[in-house]
């Protein structure tokens, strides 16, 4: 059985939502954020102290967009990923990965100069800078989506997750009144998704039943 470490909202909601797409069965750990802190037991089961921490009997992965490339990949059935000899291979590739590396980066130091930071040490310079920063990146769609319905090969795919986790996290830090046309209705377009749907009652669910708060840790500080 796969199991997910997760946190309200974190980078694991990228794994918990393909395993919605998939329709795979999985057991969802949840924890209070940040479980290095909270949660120091955590620590035997990923030394990095993050989330996700995946598994899958003897595989055990910590980079979220890495888990939705190998479910994809272990699932081609399911069409969420995009075969090598394909076209749109290496759009698929590339935004899979823009969603991580390009995308979250800065939010990162938006939330922790918003959020996470004791008032004394918040920088609202920081978090303007970095907002204008990850709404430039995500200009770069732009043009993409106001033709496409989705990233890459004509369909949705895991680089939609990897992307879609990103403007979910934008959302959350008040950055989508700001999305322009394309990215808002392909935001929209995602949410209305059922798996989508279903992975935010699914952590909620969790969340409840095994004690840990369901809001997200940006609501709580
Ligand atoms: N690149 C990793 C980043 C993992 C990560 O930093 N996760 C955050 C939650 S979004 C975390 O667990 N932070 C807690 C901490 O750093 O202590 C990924 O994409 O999964």
């Amino acid at each position: 059985m796969i199991r997910l470490h997760h946190c309200i909202s974190a980078r694991s909601f990228r794994p918990l939502w393909m395993l919605e797409e998939l329709g795979l069965p999985y057991a969802l750990s949840m924890h209070d954020f940040p479980p290095r802190v909270r949660d120091e037991a955590f620590l035997e089961t990923n030394p990095l102290g993050t989330v996700p921490a995946f598994f899958d009997g003897e595989v055990g992965m910590t980079e979220s967009a890495a888990i939705c490339q190998y479910l994809a990949a272990r699932h081609p059935e399911a069409g969420l990923e995009v075969a090598s000899d394909a076209p749109g291979f290496a759009d698929y590739l590339n935004f899979l990965h823009f969603g991580e590396a390009t995308l979250t980066v800065p939010q990162t130091l938006v939330l922790r100069y918003a959020h996470f930071e004791p008032p004394e040490r918040r920088q609202p310079q920081v978090v303007e800078d970095y907002s204008r920063w990850f709404l430039s990146r995500l200009r770069t769609l732009e043009p993409r989506l106001e033709r496409e319905r989705y990233l890459c090969a004509g369909r949705f795919t895991a680089a939609d997750v990897s992307v879609g986790y990103a403007l979910l996290l934008a959302s959350h830090l008040g950055l989508d009144a700001r999305f322009k046309p394309g990215v808002r209705e392909y935001w929209t377009r995602l949410q209305a998704r059922e798996a989508f749907q279903r992975a935010l009652k699914a952590e909620q669910d969790a969340a409840l039943a095994q004690g840990v708060s369901p809001e997200t840790a940006m609501a709580i500080r």
